[in-house]
């Protein structure tokens, strides 16, 4: 259906020293242009065609979990199609990702969902590194990083100031406190102190620790927001809702994106050993 994208045999984009210096610092890096247009064209049309999925049902492997008010998700982006699957080794991020997760045993992507909102929402702020967690932890160690969980963030809107765009609030990722805010229960990050937007243009991504203490701003214009989330951590990782990737998307799948998403095979008995159904 889709041509593979003359994208796919880029060469990686190494991240650059400012780029790490930054994403030491703050906890996050913009990367612009990240796809082209075209390619967020491509995406745009075929997750219209996800649009009438109602909540908490499946079109093959892809689930639309109940909504979180105006705010619709679509789970396992790479059922979808090719133009998705482009996005698991993706040359602009794929070394960055290695790099802020370090080690050499490969990746896993332990959750990806397309996130569709319009006026009105909100993501409250969370994380933040005084939590501790070991999964969504920033580590640096002998010239090395060791994150839990790298999030790429990609826009397939413009999504400016009033947009609602991602915020974060730079250098928690190392912080021994927590924000005060989260005592107050405070739940928009707009009024957030020390938050900062990240405003992307279709085809930017937001790549950052989850330890970041995030969410994004209110959308206040009208208009829909579409962003892609896809979370990378290191290859023993597991998904976070269960979710398994269908045999289909397996076979297809080249050597190097399926061990993204499936690391190890799993192994079973042969079926002599199983129990009778
Ligand atoms: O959608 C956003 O801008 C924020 C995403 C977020 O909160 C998350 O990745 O946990």
């Amino acid at each position: 259906m889709f041509a593979e994208h003359p994208s796919v045999k880029k060469e990686n984009h190494v991240p650059t020293e400012l780029e790490e210096y930054l994403f030491d610092l703050r906890g996050y890096i913009h990367l612009q242009n990240a796809i082209d247009q075209s390619h967020v064209a491509e995406l745009n049309v075929l997750l219209d065609t996800y649009l009438d999925l109602e909540p908490d049902t499946w079109r093959g492997w892809v689930y639309r979990p109940s909504n979180r008010g105006n705010t619709r998700h679509l789970h396992n982006l790479f059922e979808i199609g090719e133009p998705f699957e482009r996005l698991i080794d993706h040359p602009s991020w794929l070394a960055h990702v290695n790099r802020f997760v370090g080690g050499d045993d490969g990746l896993f992507i332990d959750e990806s969902f397309a996130d569709i909102r319009v006026q009105g929402e909100a993501t409250r702020i969370h994380s933040g590194a005084s939590k501790r967690r070991i999964r969504t932890q920033f580590r640096y160690h002998n010239g090395q990083f060791r994150c839990g969980q790298i999030n790429i963030l990609l826009a397939l809107t413009n999504v400016g100031h009033g947009d609602g765009p991602t915020m974060v609030v730079p250098g928690s990722h190392k912080s021994n406190i927590k924000h005060p805010v989260f005592k107050d229960g405070a739940n928009s990050l707009d009024e957030v102190p020390a938050a900062v937007e990240i405003p992307l243009q279709s085809g930017d991504a937001a790549c950052f620790v989850d330890c970041i203490a995030h969410g994004s701003a209110r959308r206040i214009n009208p208009g829909e927001r579409r962003m892609l989330i896809i979370r990378y951590g290191p290859h023993w990782g597991n998904d976070r809702y269960g979710f398994e990737p269908s045999p289909e998307l397996i076979a297809r799948l080249a050597p190097e994106r399926r061990r993204i998403v499936q690391p190890l095979q799993p192994r079973r008995p042969p079926n002599e050993h199983l129990p009778p159904k």
